[in-house]
């Protein structure tokens, strides 16, 4: 086991990440930009120094300086959490050059399932369905418009570097796709300094659902439940649930098969997640995968009873992951991502928290490196805190959830607790019938939630 771990991070990860390694006995090293050195994850490591700006380029993307740190220090190991340099390629084999481990999948894994074109071909290969699509990058727009007929309306174009739903497009008729074509390729030039783009069939009213994996270095394949994350805005995750409403124990045990298979077809190895559309058919489509921790890992945690993040370490440590008990899914997981952000406009709400009250009791996990008196910076995303509700079954988990809303205190900053007790009284998510087009009628364009 590693002595001693660099945290890659900031917020709230990185002192998820800070507390696995206390709980696992390893010594911790917290790295800062300026506007974070109050952040709580600074206050409670072991080591800390400051890597830079508030600017990430400057500081948690900053590689020869979180190297500098790692060696200095002496840390046998760096966890990059989510985001960040999490599934930057470049940096695991920079660190590995270096001697240091880098607590995720093997570069050329990262590389693989970085571009996401690259991975629909080679999950085509492992012989999971994936969506109907080009099949390959279109430079052109002849070539774009051919494929789309192919394929049929309406159509999504996806940077084949994105990921996440940044650089996607959404064309319904052919002079739509005319209109977006050069305006996607120029924002993925711009966004991923990488102007490929693919196509794929548009599913509308599906399902937005996630299977977990670990992988030791010992061969163990470990392949949990679904997470379903229908629940979007603007493709940022908002609510994130397990079990599924929508999936039954046929579905969830083909879709797991589907990723054991996939595993072992390109010899995955760490944590890591495979995204995919399923249909009111049932018929689930690989979209992408993704190769780190994710935010919404709790909800998988609550209803297996296990740390994820002590497996992935353990998992990079060569250590065979093992539980001691029988691995299976109970009650029910929901977990709510706050963000400091004005309800109805999304504009970021940075600045003082005056005073805060988080929810507690049996059954509440809150995950976050928020405390009153502290100044949110504005110079990174703006989830502040994530409220993890855990109960016997949906319903009760709902009520548990909004109880503990309901009794979050938060001033200085705007938040979306609204917004989730908008979306937690809605009867569609209630009656568990929701689907990918739930943030679409409960937000009209450019109207209040109704
Ligand atoms: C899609 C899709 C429908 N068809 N791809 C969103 C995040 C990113 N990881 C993938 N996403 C989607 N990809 C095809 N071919 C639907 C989504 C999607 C979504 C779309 C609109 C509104 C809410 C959504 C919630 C989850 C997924």
């Amino acid at each position: 086991m590693f002595s001693k771990i660099l945290i890659a991070n900031r917020g709230e990860i990185a002192l998820r990440i800070l507390r696995a390694a206390k709980e696992l006995g390893i010594r911790t090293v917290a790295v800062y930009s300026e506007s974070d050195r109050t952040s709580l994850h600074t206050l409670l490591a072991d080591e800390k120094f400051c890597i830079g700006p508030a600017r990430a380029m400057d500081s948690y993307r900053n590689i020869a300086n979180i190297l500098t740190v790692a060696e200095l220090t002496k840390a046998d190991a760096i966890h990059p959490g989510y985001g960040f340099l999490a599934e930057n390629a470049r940096f695991a084999e920079i660190c590995e050059n270096a001697g240091v481990t880098f607590i995720g999948p093997p570069p050329s894994i990262i590389r693989l399932m970085g571009d996401k074109n690259r991975a629909r071909q080679e999950m085509i290969r492992a012989k999971l369905p994936v969506i109907p699509g080009s099949d390959k990058i279109l430079e052109e727009i002849g070539e774009a418009k051919a494929a789309a007929q192919k394929i049929g309306f309406p159509v999504i174009i996806k940077a084949a570097a994105g990921g996440g739903g940044k650089g996607m497009r959404i064309c319904r008729t052919p002079q739509h796709l005319e209109e977006q074509f050069p305006i996607a390729r120029n924002e993925a030039k711009a966004a991923f300094g990488d102007p490929s783009v693919y196509l794929e069939k548009y599913l509308s009213g599906a399902h937005h659902i996630e299977i977990q994996v670990v992988v030791d270095k010992k061969g163990t394949i470990i392949v949990f439940g679904e997470r379903d994350c229908s629940v979007q805005r603007k493709y940022q995750k908002l609510i994130e649930e397990s079990p599924s409403p929508f999936v039954d124990e046929r579905l969830r045990k083909r879709m797991m098969g589907a990723v054991e298979s996939a595993v072992k077809a390109i010899g995955y190895q760490n944590v890591g997640t495979f995204e995919f559309l399923v249909d009111e058919n049932k018929k689930y489509y690989f979209m992408e995968a993704n190769t780190r921790i994710q935010v919404e890992h709790p909800v998988t945690e609550s209803v297996y009873g296990i740390n994820l993040v002590k497996a992935q370490i353990r998992a990079a440590a060569g250590e065979k992951v093992t539980f001691p008990f029988e691995l299976q899914m109970r009650g029910h997981a929901i977990e709510c991502r706050i963000n400091a952000e004005d309800p109805t406009t999304f504009i970021p709400s940075p600045g003082r928290i005056d005073f805060l009250v988080l929810p507690g009791g049996e059954g509440i996990r809150v995950d976050s490196a928020a405390y009153g008196g502290w100044v949110i910076p504005p110079d990174y995303d703006s989830l502040i805190a994530k409220i993890i509700a855990y109960a016997p079954n949906r319903l009760l988990a709902i009520k548990k959830m909004q109880t503990a809303l309901e009794m979050t205190t938060i001033v200085g900053v705007k938040t979306n607790i609204p917004l989730h007790l908008t979306i937690l009284a809605n009867s569609d998510f209630q009656g568990g019938t929701y689907s990918t087009q739930l943030m679409e009628k409960l937000l009209p364009p450019n109207g209040t939630p109704k």
